[in-house]
């Protein structure tokens, strides 16, 4: 039984949201996710999500890629939250490359490429116009 675990603030459930589980998923057997908390999302870019963390977390567990969801309440807590849910894998979009390979004496770390052209930043920009 290969625990996979992952991070994200997951604003405005897209297709790269998706994407990124369900590969995630099929790397190992069980996956966990750690839902950014709004306060986390406030203090790393500026401002709140468009979808409240309860919400977030409801359609992230939804999913039927996901088996357990967490909020992640600090960037800081990362190898404890590892250890915690005794992940064997950490994946992450390659837009954080490198970011995580300090964890990788508790976990293998894989990056894998984001889905191009759609982000949460995008979808609002879209609406806007
Ligand atoms: N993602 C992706 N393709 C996209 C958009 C996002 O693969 N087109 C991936 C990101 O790389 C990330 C995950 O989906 O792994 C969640 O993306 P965000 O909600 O933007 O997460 P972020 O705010 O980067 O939070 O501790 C790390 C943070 O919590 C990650």
């Amino acid at each position: 039984m290969r625990r996979v675990i992952t991070f994200g603030t997951f604003d405005l459930f897209h297709y790269g949201h998706l994407q990124i589980l369900r590969r995630a998923k099929e790397i190992g057997d069980f996956l966990i996710v750690g839902i950014s908390s709004d306060s986390l999302n406030f203090s790393k870019k500026g401002r709140y999500p468009i979808y409240t963390q309860m919400e977030r977390k409801s359609i992230i567990e939804a999913c039927k890629y996901v088996d357990y969801v967490f909020y992640e309440e600090s960037l800081e807590l990362k190898r404890q939250y590892c250890l915690e849910y005794k992940a064997d894998i950490l994946v992450m979009g390659d837009d954080w490359t490198g970011c995580f390979d300090n964890l990788s004496d508790i976990c293998e770390v894989i990056y894998i490429p984001r889905t191009p052209s759609i982000s949460t930043t995008q979808i609002i920009e879209k609406i806007r116009i």
